[in-house]
């Protein structure tokens, strides 16, 4: 006889058992959102030197969006690989319920996010949509498929929800305060992340993580627009550096140290949320001076606020200017952090102090720069 329709189980309503869990967590097997993003790129080498297999999200794009995956990418018809990429976006459920169900992931990194403060400003329905409503909708994708008891779940937090200052150094325990629809749509996801913990006993934990940079920093970022200018005003491809506010202050580390912090928040016996910072603070005047210092220039200063500029103390030439342009309707002036609870629960410190830092993205960027002047030739 055929079975009433109401004895066909109904779709996403089985949850794994116990037993089922465990034969699940069995395997390593992460998926990461955001996977073409400068931290994408490092926490997948990352997970792959430790035997995982891989997954990431990409976007459709009209032109290659991958090249920082270059060295991972291996085409499947020529052999096997432990790293597969699969369409998809933040803002389709369908998708990423499709994607969870078949990778069948053990840990999930949600790195995906419109991930510019200045932007969220000229597009904050859309960051909110992606970096807000995109974190639930991965976690629910992860309980739509009963996974929710099986997945380890990493929220891609910010120091941009300390925004204003309260007190310093900014801790776990310091209260929020968001200046900008990035910063308000990172609440969201923060919490979110929380209260699926809370409410359903998920394993999902919010890294905290302060300003990480490097050589494949994404270029509007100050760090990289710094670094990539001076090497280019050096090789006489640019005039000057025209850069918004100089005096706020952040607490850069390397992102390379990061991802593995990363990594390190899903292996405890118990979730929760971690600071990731280096404990010291530098304004981006310093940031600008040391990256010209790398190369052999002085910057001096003259004026104050727009208009101001800085000249390189040999030659007076002007090389950089203060542009309206790039400031923000609302700034985040100060943001130092403390690490202290991660280094003592997870045994994290990083380990690129921020000289060190400078001077790999000054030299790396200049490396790139004449190689792209001599494939001109
Ligand atoms: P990037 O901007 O370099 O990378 C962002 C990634 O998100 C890219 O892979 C991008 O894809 C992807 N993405 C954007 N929109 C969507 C969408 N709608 N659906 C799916 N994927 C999308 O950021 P970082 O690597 O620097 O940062 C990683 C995460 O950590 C972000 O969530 C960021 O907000 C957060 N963060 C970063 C800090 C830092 O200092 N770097 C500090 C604290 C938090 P595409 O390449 O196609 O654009
Ligand atoms: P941030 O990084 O906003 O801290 O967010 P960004 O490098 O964009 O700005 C840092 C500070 O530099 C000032 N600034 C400029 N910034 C940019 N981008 N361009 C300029 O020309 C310029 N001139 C001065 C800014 O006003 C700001 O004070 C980053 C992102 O990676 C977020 O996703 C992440 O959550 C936080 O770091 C932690």
């Amino acid at each position: 006889m055929a079975s009433e329709p109401h004895d066909v189980p109904a779709p996403f309503t089985t949850k794994l058992s116990p037993e089922q869990v465990v034969e699940y967590r069995k395997r390593k097997v992460a998926l990461i959102s955001g996977i073409t993003g400068q931290d994408g790129s490092y926490l997948a080498e990352l997970l792959l030197e430790k035997g995982y297999d891989v997954h990431g999200i990409i976007r459709r794009s009209s032109s290659f969006n991958t090249s920082r995956l270059n060295d991972l990418y291996v085409d499947l018809h020529e052999r096997p690989t432990h790293f597969k990429l699969h369409y998809g976006d933040l803002t389709d459920s369908t998708n990423l319920v499709y994607i969870i169900a078949n990778v069948r992931p053990t840990e999930v990194y949600n790195l995906g996010a419109q991930s510019h403060v200045k932007v969220s400003f000229e597009m904050a329905e859309y960051t909110g949509d992606v970096d807000g409503l995109g974190t639930l909708r991965l976690l629910d994708a992860i309980r739509t498929c009963g996974f929710e008891k099986a997945v380890r779940f990493y929220q891609a937090s910010t120091s941009e929800l300390y925004g204003k200052v309260v007190e310093t150094p900014q801790s776990e325990k310091t209260p929020f305060y968001p200046r900008s629809p990035y910063g308000v749509a990172k609440l969201y996801g923060f919490w979110i992340t929380v209260n699926y913990r809370e409410a359903y006993g998920m394993y999902a934990c919010n890294g905290i993580l302060f300003n990480h940079e490097s050589p494949r920093r994404g270029r509007t970022f100050v760090t990289r627009k710094i670094t990539r200018a001076v090497a280019d005003i050096h090789l006489g491809k640019q005039h000057a550096l025209y850069l918004g506010n100089l005096d706020a202050k952040r607490d850069w580390g390397h992102a390379k140290d990061y991802v593995e912090g990363m990594w390190l928040m899903l292996q405890q016996d118990q979730p929760e949320d971690f600071v990731l910072a280096t404990g010291e603070t530098h304004p981006v005047r310093e940031f600008v001076e040391k990256s010209f210092a790398v190369l052999g220039y002085t910057i001096k200063w003259r004026g104050s606020g727009v208009g101001e500029e800085g000249y390189d103390e040999k030659t007076g030439r002007v090389l950089v200017k203060v542009d309206e342009k790039y400031f923000r309707p609302a700034e985040v002036e100060l943001l130092l952090g403390d690490p202290a609870k991660a280094e003592r629960l997870l045994g994290w410190k990083r380990k690129v102090d921020f000289d060190s830092l400078v001077k790999e993205m000054v030299n790396e960027d200049l490396k790139a720069s004449s190689n792209l002047i001599e494939n001109q030739n």
